[in-house]
């Protein structure tokens, strides 16, 4: 029988002794189940250690654990009553790939964006010490989500939650190898020689105390810390801020963490434990490329190979086209924040290092950054996921737009993604772009297009942004204008037009190819501002049905039955958008259940004609 078999919740830890065969289990099961699911491997292989010391010490449900990005808590969900259902998840009505409230108590929040959550335990710790309830408010964030300006928002107000306990789990990756001040400072404490010898010292003396966590706080306490400062080279940045620090522990001993976490269970002040973990730990693979493992689709765990054929995407012909166009210009300068290889700006990076940066999980910097950049004279541009460029709300209106400065968003990712669910879906970059003075918008639906929108950004003096899907291409019919214009109509028929963008205008296209009689279509490209020669001959038609991936309010197709009515439009207006977060399933699947896939459209235009 497997140890996993006897564990229904953290309670049955405490009956567990070999604590090393179920992290050994667990591996085994993780690594089967993103096999087939696809998911985040190799962070979740990294804390698989950190998450069995975590709930011995810390399950009982009193205690609030709050993972940041939530994306490492597959070891975590399986140890907290999820063991039976850990093979649904991702998939459509199965677990979440990341925390989420509706599937347990033991997940305070859903998660998916990194850096929020020091803010959201001090909310937590606040309410305890001010209704004096008992039970700490653990934090477990990576280094990477560490480069996130939010996270020091909330450690700069957190030296009096006396009932918090952060771990910050440091493999010094991000997705790709971590960046930027703190991740050097980090990498300091790790590779000091001192820190190496010193950590023997703790080992040995945390083993030799047979669970004694006083006498380990002592040893720690007693230590003159200037002593312990020079031996650790830490004190400076945690202790400042009101932390008591602990570390660096190694992030594969259970015990030394369990131990380590009951000296902090008695704090009472704000505790952070420093562990130093691999990420991928224990399958070669990912151990190997970490990155290639860190987010992946469905593989052979004998080779470690993509199960699919990897078509060309939209990433990737974004990254090789932008490294065409900055080869013949040295403006150009290209940002990510800690998504290179997501956004295909990893050759731009090799290839051209003076005109690249990757700023860390920091998408508000970002965007300030590359208006700093445009002020000086670059053409900047931010490649950035859909669902991440939502923290830089005010930067794109007070930092860019109100300053009148020509920067470029690349925003990947725009529309549904499937698996990764609610937090990761690109639904709303539309409706806050729409909420932006002076900005342009180009939708492409295919990959010259693509390239056609980039060209046209770079020409322009605007600020523009060009957003495009996850994945590849869709259906792309012979007979689409090769001129990329701001709008075209295509068909005869005044009783149904069909409105569309993106991606999914493959779908509406299909249909027109085949009831070309039955209804027209109108393809958009600039999506903002709208064309009013766009809306004007839109008025000849008696039924108009706009489909749209993006969330509603403040939608393209909002705005589009704004303008007919001022336009004196007398018809009907249909829009179909998306009303709601959208949970992890397929991206057909998605599409599907918010009536934006071929079926769904042919349905609706049944209804009319
Ligand atoms: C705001 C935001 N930007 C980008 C991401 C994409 N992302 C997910 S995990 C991750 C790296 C996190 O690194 P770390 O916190 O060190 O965790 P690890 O995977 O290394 O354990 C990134 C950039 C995100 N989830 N949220």
């Amino acid at each position: 029988m497997k140890i996993l078999d006897s564990i229904f919740s953290p309670e049955d830890l405490k009956n567990i002794n070999n604590l090393e065969a179920l992290a050994q289990e667990l591996r085994t099961e993780i690594i089967s189940v993103v096999s087939q699911n696809g998911g985040h491997l190799s962070s979740n292989l990294g804390v698989v250690e950190a998450t069995i010391a975590l709930l011995k010490v810390f399950g009982e449900k009193k205690n609030s654990i709050i993972w940041d990005v939530g994306h490492q808590c597959y070891a975590y969900k399986i140890l907290t009553g999820r063991k039976d259902k850990i093979y649904s998840i991702r998939q459509k009505s199965g677990l979440s790939g990341f925390t989420n409230y509706e599937e347990s108590d033991y997940d305070k929040f859903k998660s998916g964006h990194s850096g929020n959550s020091v803010s959201l335990a001090l909310g937590i710790s606040e309410f305890k010490l001010n209704f004096k309830q008992d039970g700490k408010v653990i934090v477990f964030i990576g280094d990477g989500s560490m480069t996130c300006g939010l996270a020091y928002e909330g450690l700069n107000n957190a030296s009096s939650a006396n009932n918090l306990i952060i771990i910050l789990n440091d493999n010094s990756m991000s997705i790709s190898k971590n960046v930027g001040a703190i991740s050097k400072y980090l990498s300091k404490i790790r590779t000091n020689n001192i820190y190496l010898n010193t950590k023997n010292i703790v080992k040995k003396i945390l083993n030799k105390i047979p669970n004694s966590g006083k006498k380990i706080d002592n040893f720690f306490s007693n230590l003159n810390i200037k002593l312990r400062n020079l031996l650790f080279q830490t004190g400076s940045l945690f202790e400042n801020l009101g932390f008591k620090y602990y570390g660096p522990i190694d992030g594969h001993d259970i015990h030394a963490m369990i131990k380590v976490m009951n000296v902090a269970k008695k704090c009472n002040k704000p505790v952070l434990i420093h562990i130093v973990t691999k990420k991928g730990k224990g399958y070669k693979f990912a151990e190997i490329k970490p990155d290639k493992f860190h987010g992946i689709s469905r593989f052979d765990i004998k080779t470690g190979d993509y199960l699919k054929n990897k078509q060309k995407t939209f990433s990737d012909i974004f990254g090789e086209y932008l490294c065409d166009l900055a080869s013949k210009n040295q403006k150009i300068y290209a940002i990510t924040a800690a998504m290179s290889d997501g956004t295909g700006l990893s050759e731009f990076a090799k290839k051209f290092p003076k005109q690249f940066k990757d700023v860390g999980i920091a998408e508000s910097h970002a965007v300030t950054f590359a208006a700093g950049l445009a002020a000086g004279g670059y053409t900047p541009i931010f490649a950035v996921y859909s669902s991440f460029l939502q923290r830089s709300f005010d930067q794109l209106i007070h930092d860019v737009s109100m300053q009148k400065l020509k920067i470029i968003l690349a925003i990947d990712r725009a529309g549904f993604v499937g698996e990764d669910g609610e937090s990761h879906q690109g639904i709303f970059d539309v409706s806050i772009l729409n909420s932006v003075p002076n900005i342009v918008c180009y939708s492409p639906s295919f990959f010259d297009e693509l390239k056609i929108s980039l060209d046209l950004a770079i020409k322009s003096n605007n600020f523009t942004a060009v957003r495009y899907p996850k994945g590849t291409e869709f259906f792309k019919p012979d007979w689409l204008n090769k001129n990329f214009n701001n709008f075209d109509f295509y068909g005869e028929n005044k009783n149904i037009l069909i409105i569309t963008y993106g991606r999914i205008f493959s779908c509406a296209a299909k249909i027109f190819q085949e009831f070309s009689d039955k209804i027209s279509l109108l393809k958009l490209n600039k999506i903002i501002p709208l064309d009013n020669q766009a809306i004007i001959k839109s008025r000849e038609y008696k039924n108009i049905i706009f489909f749209e991936e993006s969330y509603i309010n403040n939608s393209v197709a909002e705005k589009f039955g704004f303008e007919l009515l001022k336009y004196n439009f007398k018809g009907k207006f249909m829009p179909i958008a998306v009303n709601n977060f959208v949970k992890h399933a397929t991206m057909f699947e998605q599409l599907k259940e918010f009536k934006l896939d071929y079926d769904s459209m042919m349905e609706k235009i049944k209804e009319i004609y």
